[in-house]
């Protein structure tokens, strides 16, 4: 019903942002910047124009308003909840926030303030969710139809994670995952466990992991997990629980729903299920960022992002003509880390015509990112070059 009602509003706009386009009003990507739905009120402080609002609780950031600097601003980061967000209330008092840790040698709960007394460190990380790219699987695979905005690069500034298991006398002996648990208040009557966020990961991701309290040099909002969140460089979104209440230490995975079932790569058509490959390390990707629909002939700047995912990112190709001649593209700028992406930009010499620009990214291991999506039922994963790729006129 809202998706009708949408791409009725979607013709609209673009008719009218493209009229205005070729009376010369507007120059690149015209819809970006048209009237939408506005932003819920728990976000009214991101910036509009570089958003779409899914629903209250998605919210995407525009292709055209990533890669122009080398970290996404806090008012473009996409936005991903499962659940409605907790009460402002505890980031009014971030330092009095405490989270329980268990499976450790002393268990106890800490609070930010303690934790913050641990150790401090920077990281730059690209946080994405599982489902970005799924809006290009053609079976309809179901949940927010992200294209490429359900990614962002951004600092996060918190304690290593080591730190805080150091303190606490080391990890108990037989534990294979560390578990976080989600803040957010449960809706009386369901099963808790259908409903919670808490997720697992395999321990070789805590050498990487932060407790972060900044985001970008601010403190950590609530929108995205303030006033504490657990950080997981090179793993998906989902892992990077927010309002981070619980961490444990255990032999088993947890067994919630969003753990056991969900965030499960599977056949389409097949129910998740605890034997299928978790939605853990990103896999290498990359994608153009402009030109993204008319361009003027001559000296073309195709610019786009690119990251290694769990692995450090090698080079960047790019193609003009879908994929059958590639080209090395360049990175811009200074090298944030493993777990950050790097703008790159590749400049082309093209006469009028139609293009379909395409990019693939390599990672030091030899992984390529391939030309074909791997299907599954829930749209995971998607890293295609060919999915990724726009077509331009040049004019
Ligand atoms: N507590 C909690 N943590 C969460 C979620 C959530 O709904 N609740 N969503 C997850 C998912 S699926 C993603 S993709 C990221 C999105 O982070 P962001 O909203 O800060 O962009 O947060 C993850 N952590
Ligand atoms: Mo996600």
């Amino acid at each position: 019903m809202n998706d009708s009602i949408d791409l009725h509003r979607r013709h609209l706009l673009l008719g009218s942002a493209g009229a205005l386009a070729s009376a010369g009003l507007l120059s690149v990507t015209p819809h970006a910047w048209a009237a939408q739905t506005p932003l819920p009120d728990y976000v009214n402080w991101k910036t509009p124009g570089a958003l779409i609002v899914h629903s209250d609780k998605t919210l995407e950031t525009r292709r055209e308003a990533q890669g122009t600097g080398l970290v996404t601003s806090n008012e473009r980061l996409f936005i991903r909840n499962n659940l409605p967000t907790p009460d402002p209330a505890i980031v009014a008092d971030p330092d009095a926030w405490s989270v329980t840790f268990q499976g450790v040698k002393n268990p106890r709960s800490m609070t930010l303030g303690e934790l913050k007394q641990l150790g401090v460190e920077t990281v730059a990380s690209v946080l994405q969710c599982s489902g970005n790219g799924r809006a290009f699987f053609p079976h309809g695979a179901s949940g927010t139809q992200w294209s490429v905005g359900a990614a962002g690069c951004v600092l996060w500034t918190g304690v290593p994670m080591r730190l805080v298991i150091e303190a606490l006398g080391g990890i108990a002996d037989g534990s294979r995952y560390m578990t976080s648990n989600g803040g957010e208040a449960l809706p009386d009557g369901l099963d808790p466990k259908s409903l919670v966020v808490e997720r697992s990961v395999p321990l070789r991701a805590v050498e990487q992991a932060l407790l972060a309290w900044e985001l970008n040099g601010e403190p950590l909002p609530l929108a995205h997990g303030g006033p504490l969140r657990m950080v997981l460089p090179g793993f998906y979104g989902v892992n990077n629980v927010k309002y981070v209440k619980q961490v444990a230490f255990s032999p088993e995975q947890s067994d919630a729903k969003i753990q056991v079932s969900g965030y499960r790569i599977r056949p389409i058509g097949q129910s998740g299920a605890p034997d299928q490959p978790s939605m853990w390390e990103m896999n290498v990707k990359s994608w153009i960022t402009r030109p993204l629909q008319q361009v003027k002939a001559g000296r073309v700047m195709i610019q786009g992002v690119a990251f290694g995912g769990a692995k450090p990112l090698l080079r960047v190709e790019v193609s003009t003509n879908g994929g059958d001649h590639w080209h090395m593209a360049r990175f811009i700028g200074p090298d944030l880390g493993l777990h950050a992406w790097r703008p790159f930009l590749f400049v082309a010499d093209l006469a009028p015509g139609s293009y379909n620009l395409a990019s693939r990214a390599i990672d030091f291991e030899g992984d390529m990112q391939p030309r074909e999506r791997v299907e599954n039922e829930r749209g995971y994963g998607n890293n295609a070059w060919l999915d990724h790729a726009v077509a331009v006129q040049v004019v």
